[in-house]
């Protein structure tokens, strides 16, 4: 009998790199572990690289092709449920392999908790780090119930770390005390991006942790989140967002919250997989 080849995608389209050879490394961080309403996000990395075979390799707004570029998909981090504290140390110790070697880190959520683990690599490799942080949950609550590590606690963890300098965009939801905190310790334009070209000014030079949380964008075109959210940027808002960090020294960034069950039409993973050719392709 004749062998068949069976063309089983095991990476994000257009990342077959060798690791050594790639300016940038991408990795999955499976974790849902702390999501207060609907989990799934751990889901999103072996989604993204199924539905990523859907879209091209070339962007159309960039005039630039995965192809031309270097990068390595590491697949999946093996990373033990329940077990909050080890799952951010095997993050860390991943981002800071790749941080390390001078290459650039691209971690796929997972929920966002992830985030802390790579931006304490990050932030020891670059002191002085700025977080740029797009969501429409501020993320800025002290605990939650109790726990200090949960992805609604995850940006004020950041802020602790880096002292200061996070900069958020399309904030929508918050409680009072994250309100009234965020005034006095963080800057955050709600809602928009309006306001993201003087950041952008601001932080040239500077190393910068990226965070898309991709509830940013309205529920309408990407329903597949564990906590939708009302009110939300457009998909064309958030790529030429991204599209205008190019430039900065991004040393490490990561997409979170794809929960892609929750969306039975599958168009929010697409969503996801194109926000994510824009990055890798802007970074
Ligand atoms: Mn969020």
């Amino acid at each position: 009998m004749k062998r068949i080849k069976i063309n089983v995608p095991m990476v994000f389209m257009g990342c077959e790199s060798s690791y050594d050879e790639a300016d940038l490394v991408m990795f999955g961080a499976p974790f849902d572990g702390t999501c207060s309403y609907r989990p799934g996000s751990r889901f999103a990395g072996a989604a993204v690289r199924t539905e990523s075979y859907g879209i091209e390799t070339y962007s159309p707004y960039l005039e630039r092709d995965l192809a031309d570029l270097s990068v390595f998909d590491a697949g999946e981090l093996d990373l033990p449920f329940g077990n909050i504290s080890e799952v951010l140390e095997r993050i860390e110790e991943a981002a800071s392999e790749i941080i390390s070697d001078g290459k650039k880190m691209l971690m796929i959520g997972g929920e966002h908790l992830v985030t802390l683990g790579a931006v304490r690599a990050a932030a020891k490799k670059h002191p002085g780090l700025n977080i740029l942080h797009f969501d429409a949950h501020a993320d800025l609550r002290d605990d939650y119930m109790g726990e200090r590590l949960s992805h609604a606690t995850v940006i004020r963890r950041c802020h602790e770390l880096v002292g200061g300098k996070v900069h958020q965009f399309g904030i929508r939801s918050m409680t009072r005390e994250e309100d009234l905190w965020a005034r006095e310790n963080v800057i955050q334009r709600k809602y928009d991006f309006e306001t993201l070209d003087e950041t952008i000014d601001d932080l040239r030079g500077k190393p910068v942790y990226l965070t898309i949380d991709l509830d940013v964008l309205d529920p309408s075109i990407f329903p597949g989140t564990g906590t939708p959210e009302p009110g939300g940027v457009s998909f064309t808002d958030l790529i030429s967002a991204v599209h205008r960090v190019k430039g900065l020294d991004i040393v490490g960034c990561d997409v979170n919250e794809l929960a892609p069950h929750y969306d039975g039409s599958g168009v929010s993973t697409v969503v996801a997989c194109k926000v994510i050719r824009e990055l890798i392709l802007s970074v």
